[in-house]
Order: structure tokens, then C-alpha cells, then sequence
């Protein structure tokens, strides 16, 4: 999963590269399990496996139904699902989460991570993101959210028991305290929040207390973790959770991004998930470092079985790492209408639409290249680099013609055209960071263009990455790079992905 060849003895981080922000983790026996947010894309809440923390294989996304996930089309990018919470209690898994696009905070259980979860439980009385969920000795269930505020829970009706209450918000005077996890670690109950703010400002800090409700003394250390300041290539850490390995010994995964360029910086992969060794000195966890490389742990190493750099679109099902805008109903994406293609139906004209037909996959490396064969026949799409509607690049293929567009907020204008011949053509974008020099360099360069029939990739446009980062676009996601319908039907014979070597 790095970008570049580690070092012997060193594992890369973020541990899940790409648009992965707002990690929650548990572990049972030796099999962890992780879940990520997700937005304004189905199937949402990615689920990970991993048996050795460092190495991790998606192995579903948790909510895959329509009736799990209700996304309506005026619902707006990084609107969706939120910052979902992964437990494991009385033999199931549960997972509490907010749709912030509507149906407020709800809650799944699964006996297997991979799936199927249940159809939502719906908490009306939670109110605020980023919920949290604890059980205490008496198996009271405590739901905590952002705020930072409690409410008992009756976890299999949704019932809510009693008046939230404030708990404990943080720095005084700290922006968005938020992401609580509460957790019961020897003689006490642990409440650790982020704060800060989820750009260079955020942080991690703690609290502790007798009881799952406190009273909270905070730690004297906080915050326990930030990189506000430095000079760390990774940044804005925060959104964090604690899980003990089988040994004994306690990691944190949070989010961080990867700035690059000169000023202000900017990052395009989104929010990654990162790993942190964690101590305990005198009852308060002492984190990290948060390096791009992690130390081999003392426990062998499971290394996750890779995806295909191909995918030829021959299983019925799409591959658990594709993910669409909104929703995916078969009749306008398929793979069993012509076999071994994926079949995109368009509704909206183009990406700027928020019913667009899209399936894409996280940029999950700095320096990348991505490859499609489309048949236009029927139809125009394309290849593109997503962050939102008002942010993305793409190359468009008609039949006898490929276009390359660039939407930069309110802005969208075609960049370059040519005639290709008709019939299949091979569209394709390469990812290429730039060197950094000056105080205006961009993070990188994404270069579309078409693979000739003899295998040469001749260049239509090379555009400035910047603007398909987050400090151009806002929210909260990361690009996406996939294949859309514009007009009419189009078939995709197969979609690359792999990563270049960095530069
Ligand atoms: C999430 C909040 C945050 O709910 O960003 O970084 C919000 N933290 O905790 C969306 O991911």
C-alpha cells in the first residue's frame, strides 16, 4: 500500500492510505476490525480486517442496502455518513453512526463484520455526530457524542433513558470538541476527544473518571497528541481510537493528511487512517510518535492479500472498493448486462450533477496511474478525478471523439479535445507529484490522455492538482478516481489502477 519501497523493518503509514478519515477499531481474539466514514457515497462505511494491525484488507462496506443508507439527491457532498463507532458486546458487532443528510443517528449490529449488518435502529434522542457507544459492569449502555455530551441507551430499541448531559468538552475554549470514545481501562473510565478543529489545529486529549459519566479530570499532558506547529509531513492528527493488541500493548488510529507543495499546502488523498503506538505513564497514555514509517511490531505479520491492479468486471458483484454517488441502482450499473463489461447508464449530463453516474475508487497513493477501456458506442463518459461536484477533472470519450473537462467551483470549461478513432478507446490519468520549490508549487500534476494502440499514452492536458484538494474544495472527503456516464449508456471493458514509483 506505500508509495515508496520501505526501509527493512519498517512498515508504511497511514496504515489505510486514501480517503479513509474518522477510524474506529475493535479487536476480537486476534482479528481487528475497522470502520471508516463515508459521506455522500454508497455503500457506505468501508469495513477492514486486519490481523496484525499494521496490514489491512477491506472486507465489505457495512451499509450496502438502500434501506440502511438513505442519501436523497439534494443531499451534498460531504453531507452522508459520518464518523460511524465499531464495538464489539455480547457477541455482536456494533455500529453507531449519523447520516447527517437526514435520518440523524442510527444503529447496526452484525454477527460478522463482512456483512450482512442489520437495517438501522433509529436514535432519535441522540442528538449531535459522532456518536459513541460504551457498556459498563451492569451492561448499561452509555452513548456519547460530540459536544461533548451522554446519554443512556437502550441499544436494541434506540430508546433513549433519561436527559443527555455534558460531560466534558476539552481545552477551554477549544473549537470542536468532538469524535468522544469512552472506554473502561483498569481503575478508570477513559473519555478521549478530539479538539482543535479537523485541520492543522487538531488534537487528541483525555479525560478520566470513577464512572462512565465522571466527573472527568483532565490529563495534565493534553494534548496528548497533535501536530499543530511541526514539521512532520503529517498533519492535522486527531479523530482518534484506542485499541490493546493481544500482547498487551496499546495502539491509536486516527486520521491525518499529507500536505504537500508550497503554501498554504495542500492534500488530495483526504483524511488517511494512521497507526501510533501508545504507553501508559502514571494511568495517561503517552502517543506516537506518528511516523511515515512504523517499526515492525514484536508479532508476526499478516500482509493483506493485494487488489488486483485490474479489475475486468467479470464477478456479478463489484468489488467491495467501488463506490458511487448516492446510491447504485442495477438498471444504471451493472455488470450483468454485456459480460465482463461495467454498464453505466447516465442520468445527470455530467459529474456537476448530484445524481451523477459515477463508480470510482480512492486515490490511495501520492503518485498513481489509472487506465479504462470505455465503449462509447451507445453513449458519451469517461474517466475522472473527483473530490465533489464543483472539483474534478476528467477525460470523455463519444464515439470518435475524447474531450477533457475541468470544473473548478463554479467554473467548467473543456481543456482539450482530439479524434480518436471509433470504437473502444483506452482513456487514462496519471498522478504525478511535483517536486517541491517554490511557495506557489502545487501538490501535483493530473495528466489525462489516451492510450494509443500501441500501448504510448499520448498527453491531452497536465492540470493543477491543487484544485482537486481539500484546501480548494472544503468538506471532508478525498479524491475519488473512476468512470461515469454523461450521456446515454457506456460500457467499461476493464479499470488500472496502480501506484508509481514517487518521484
Ligand atoms: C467528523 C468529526 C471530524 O464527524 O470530521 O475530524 C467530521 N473529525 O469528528 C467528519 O469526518
Amino acid at each position: 500500500m506505500s508509495d515508496q519501497p520501505q526501509p527493512a523493518g519498517l512498515l508504511p503509514n497511514p496504515v489505510i492510505p486514501g480517503f479513509h478519515p474518522d477510524p474506529s477499531v475493535c479487536r476480537v481474539g486476534d482479528d481487528y476490525y475497522l470502520v471508516c466514514s463515508s459521506f455522500e457515497y454508497f455503500p457506505g462505511i468501508p469495513v477492514f480486517h486486519s490481523r496484525d494491525l499494521f496490514n489491512w484488507t477491506q472486507i465489505g462496506n457495512a451499509l450496502d442496502r438502500p434501506s440502511q443508507l438513505r442519501l436523497p439527491r439534494e443531499s451534498p457532498s460531504s453531507g452522508g455518513i459520518y464518523a460511524p463507532t465499531l464495538r464489539h458486546h455480547d457477541g455482536r458487532f456494533w455500529l453507531i453512526v449519523t447520516n447527517v443528510s437526514g435520518d440523524g443517528n442510527l444503529l447496526f449490529t452484525a454477527t460478522d463484520p463482512a456483512g450482512p449488518w442489520s437495517d438501522p435502529v433509529r436514535l432519535p434522542g441522540v442528538h449531535g455526530i459522532d456518536p459513541d457507544l460504551a457498556w459498563d459492569e451492569d451492561g448499561t449502555c452509555w452513548c456519547t457524542v460530540a459536544g461533548v455530551s451522554q446519554v443512556r441507551l437502550d441499544p436494541t430499541t434506540g430508546e433513549t433513558l433519561g436527559e443527555p448531559q455534558r460531560i466534558w468538552s476539552g481545552a477551554p475554549g477549544a473549537m470542536a470538541p468532538e469524535a468522544p470514545h469512552l472506554y473502561r481501562i483498569g481503575e478508570y473510565w477513559y473519555l478521549m476527544i478530539a479538539e482543535g478543529g479537523t485541520e492543522r489545529g487538531h488534537a487528541v486529549s483525555i479525560a478520566r473518571g470513577p464512572s462512565p459519566s465522571g466527573p472527568f479530570e483532565p490529563c495534565p499532558a493534553n494534548p496528548v497528541l497533535t501536530h499543530r506547529g511541526t514539521d512532520s509531513p503529517i498533519q492535522n492528527t486527531g479523530h482518534a481510537d484506542l485499541v490493546q493488541a493481544p500482547d498487551g500493548s496499546w495502539w491509536m488510529v486516527l486520521l491525518a493528511v499529507r500536505p504537500r507543495g508550497g503554501t498554504p499546502a495542500w492534500y488530495v488523498l483526504g483524511r488517511e487512517t494512521f497507526l501510533a503506538p501508545v504507553e501508559w505513564v502514571d494511568g495517561w497514555p503517552v502517543v506516537g510518535p506518528v511516523t511515515p514509517e512504523l517499526p515492525t511490531p514484536a508479532w508476526p505479520l499478516h500482509p493483506a492479500p493485494a487488489v488486483p491492479a485490474r479489475d475486468d468486471f467479470d464477478q456479478a458483484e463489484l468489488h467491495p472498493q467501488w463506490i458511487s454517488l448516492r446510491e447504485r441502482p442495477e438498471h444504471l450499473c451493472t455488470t450483468k448486462e454485456r459480460s465482463g463489461w461495467l454498464t453505466l447508464r447516465a442520468v445527470g449530463s455530467s459529474l456537476d450533477e448530484n445524481d451523477a453516474v459515477f463508480v470510482g475508487r480512492r486515490q490511495e497513493h501520492l503518485a498513481c496511474r489509472a487506465r479504462t477501456l470505455i465503449d462509447p458506442a451507445e453513449g458519451c463518459g469517461g474517466l475522472a478525478v473527483r473530490m465533489d461536484e464543483d472539483h474534478h477533472y476528467e477525460i470523455e470519450a463519444a464515439d470518435g471523439e475524447v474531450k477533457v473537462f475541468a470544473r473548478i467551483g463554479s467554473i467548467r470549461t473543456e481543456v482539450a479535445s482530439r479524434p480518436v478513432a471509433a470504437g473502444a478507446v483506452v482513456l487514462g490519468v496519471d498522478i504525478v507529484p511535483r517536486p517541491t520549490r517554490g511557495p506557489r508549487t502545487g501538490p501535483d500534476d493530473v495528466v489525462l490522455g489516451v492510450e494509443e494502440p500501441d500501448g504510448t499514452f499520448t498527453v491531452l492536458a497536465s492540470l493543477d492538482g491543487r484544485y482537486l484538494s481539500t484546501e480548494a474544495a472544503g468538506g471532508f472527503t478525498g479524491r475519488v478516481i473512476g468512470m461515469y456516464a454523461a450521456e446515454g449508456t457506456v460500457h467499461f471493458d476493464r479499470f488500472d489502477y496502480e501506484p508509481l514509483p514517487f518521484p
